[in-house]
């Protein structure tokens, strides 16, 4: 069993108790999520030859492994797209030409796809290898090794309560995106108090509830009013009624709309007023289908705000994938959770090493 969320200590709830291994030892650290299906991934892209972990765990969940078909079917276009460029006989200059342009078209973006090439050359030169199948599992590596920093577990429990607010533009997923990780965390035993700071939407509080197991879980939510004043009630509520986790919804914004964005601003400082540790996390949902757009999103809300992760969601349309590889190389935010269509089971955590064997075979 893997772990959505790593727990600071056992969550007070009587529900049914998280086994050991969930627990994290208090005082450590944040490491990178080493709790999913997947093997540690190598972290040298410069050691490309060592012994290569399988693919999936064998001991996944049977929702691990079909969510992980259901994105290997998802980037199979990318990832026979890239294949293809080392389907040659030998090594040569247009190889990497070829390379390039397989990643661009992946959306990687231009320096993702720089720092992978340029990786690939010099792995070719010091190795003198002439194998393009060699080449491909060094791209594999090195694919690995770039998107690790995105590897990371949202830890819950080390706040009383945790507050996660939740943004991104119109549609991305973020509603649909809370009302999963709340049925998560409700399964898991930790309280979860709902705001629904998206006050424009009249169906936002029931779109949450359709989710929310309505006996663990209350919504804050007042239909026209401030979201500000919304998401301080629900902090302040969460505090009183020892929950322990806030989620707050956000309305949809693009980053290009500045006074959405000064709103924004204003909801995390009047969270702070009602608890100065608060906001713990900041979340941005972005709709993986939006391509090099997506990093854009990235960009303007981390400067914004301070993003401390990332969703990214409808990885099961056309998206191209390759983003990821773009944010890994130009504002490395963890990436909590992945999303690959509308059900429960549909969003799982993020692993370095599977996403790159997506996108790769
Ligand atoms: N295919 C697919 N659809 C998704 C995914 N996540 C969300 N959606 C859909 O995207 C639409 C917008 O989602 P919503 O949560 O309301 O977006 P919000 O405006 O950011 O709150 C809804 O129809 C969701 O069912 C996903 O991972 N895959
Ligand atoms: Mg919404």
């Amino acid at each position: 069993m893997f772990s959505f969320f790593k727990k600071k200590f056992p969550f007070h709830s009587n529900a049914a108790p998280s086994s050991p291994a969930a627990e994290e030892p208090s005082g450590a650290s944040a490491p990178a999520a080493a709790s999913i299906s997947a093997p540690a991934p190598l972290a040298e892209p410069a050691k490309p030859t060592a012994a290569k972990p399988p693919g999936t765990d064998p001991g996944a969940t049977p929702e691990r492994k079909g969510w992980l078909a259901k994105l290997k079917a998802s980037l199979g276009k990318t990832a026979s797209g890239i294949s293809s460029v080392f389907g040659g006989a030998r090594i040569d200059p247009a190889l990497f030409e070829e390379l390039e342009s397989a990643l661009l078209m992946a959306d990687a973006g231009v320096a993702a796809t720089e720092f992978l090439t340029e990786n690939l050359r010099k792995y070719a030169k010091t190795q003198g290898t002439s194998d393009p199948a060699a080449l491909k599992e060094a791209l594999l590596d090195a694919l690995t090794a770039l998107l690790l920093p995105l590897q990371k577990t949202l830890f819950i429990g080390q706040h009383q309560p945790t507050v996660v607010m939740v943004t991104g533009v119109n549609g991305a997923g973020k509603t649909t995106s809370i009302g999963k990780l709340t049925r998560h965390l409700a399964d898991s035993g930790a309280t979860v108090l709902l705001a629904a700071a998206d006050t424009f939407r009249a169906a936002a509080r029931e779109q949450l509830s359709i989710w929310a197991d309505r006996n663990t879980v209350e919504i804050i939510s007042q239909e026209g009013a401030d979201p500000a004043a919304v998401s301080f009630d629900a902090v302040s509520a969460g505090k009183a009624r020892n929950k322990d986790v806030v989620l707050i919804d956000t309305a949809g914004r693009l980053p290009t709309q500045l006074h959405l964005m000064e709103e924004l601003k204003k909801i995390k400082r009047v969270i702070q007023k009602a608890d100065p540790s608060a906001p713990h996390e900041v979340l941005l949902v972005i709709d993986g289908n939006t391509g090099q757009n997506a990093l854009a999103q990235v960009r303007a809300f981390d400067d914004a705000l301070g993003l401390t992760g990332l969703i990214v969601t409808k990885l099961d349309g056309t998206a191209k994938g390759g983003v990821l590889a773009a944010i890994a190389r130009e504002r490395p935010i963890p990436v909590y959770f992945i999303g690959v269509g509308e059900k429960l089971d549909e969003l799982q955590t993020f692993n370095a090493r599977e996403f790159a064997q997506a996108l790769l075979s």
